[in-house]
């Protein structure tokens, strides 16, 4: 069957290796396409430690994930990495060019679909005054574009994958705030059919959310909408009004 991207955490549990305490406890959720959830929690609340459960840069210690409704654990890791596009909270730029900076998860794609990506995150523009474009060199590190560049490129290579399924860990808090606003603008088609789900801090982002999830502790304490949690939910009045 075709992927759509329906991810779900049931039970979920995770404890590091090595470490005595689990970081995540009893988290369960449901995300789905043509939707954007945003997880939302104070700074080491297990937001980072969530997104890599997905495309299992770890494996749950507890409970499972599934996606389309089969363990992740069932899927071929290549074939699951294909599915998830993640943007890691620090984004970082592989040595080479603009170019193979964006196919490192699509080797086939055109041109023409590098360009779309890059400008609905926001860097077509920068990559088109660099003389070579595409072809324009990146030095080891990402030392020769902005930390805001690199964090666009990065977020354009996750989309050149055109997977189901989108992480984004904080990947807009380090952009402006006309920037940020442009970018989910762009990225709006984008959730009509894929399952989003982002790791925020600035208000703005989250308001639009279908629903929010918030993390305290390693244990979701609230999920709804903005309106919902204001409501509701005494940590996310927390968060939001910090
Ligand atoms: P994170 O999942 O990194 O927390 P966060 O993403 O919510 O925080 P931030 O807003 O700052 O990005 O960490 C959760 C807990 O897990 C925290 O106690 C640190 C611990 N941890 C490890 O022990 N090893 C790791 O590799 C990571 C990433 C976190
Ligand atoms: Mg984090």
């Amino acid at each position: 069957p075709p992927a759509r991207g329906v991810v779900q955490l049931q039970d979920v549990e995770f404890t590091y290796p090595g470490a005595d305490d689990p970081v995540l406890s009893d988290i369960n959720l449901t995300a789905r396409p043509g939707g954007m959830t945003a997880i939302v929690g104070s700074t080491g609340a297990g937001k980072t430690t969530l997104l890599s459960l997905i495309p299992r840069l770890f494996d749950v210690t507890g409970g499972r994930v599934l996606l389309d409704g089969l363990d992740i654990r069932e899927y071929d890791p290549a074939q699951l990495w294909e599915r998830i596009g993640l943007i890691p909270q620090k984004a970082f730029l592989f040595t080479g060019t603009v170019a193979s900076n964006l196919r490192y998860g699509n080797p086939d794609a055109t041109d023409e679909e590098l360009w779309r990506a890059l400008e609905i995150a926001q860097a077509k523009d920068f990559v088109a005054e660099m003389p070579e474009g595409l072809n324009a060199p990146v030095a080891q590190g990402g030392s020769n574009v902005s930390g805001g560049q690199r964090q666009r490129l990065a977020i354009a290579r996750a989309l050149v994958k055109q997977a189901p399924v989108y992480l984004f860990d904080d990947s807009f808090s380090a952009l402006d705030v006309a920037t940020d606003a442009r970018l989910r603008r762009a990225l709006r088609p984008i959730s009509a059919h894929a399952t989003v789900i982002v790791v925020a801090q600035r208000v703005s982002t989250i308001v639009d959310a279908d629903q929010i999830i918030v993390l305290e502790n390693g244990r979701v304490v609230g999920t709804g909408t903005h309106d919902e949690l204001l409501a509701g939910c005494a940590t996310y009045v927390e968060i939001v009004q910090s």
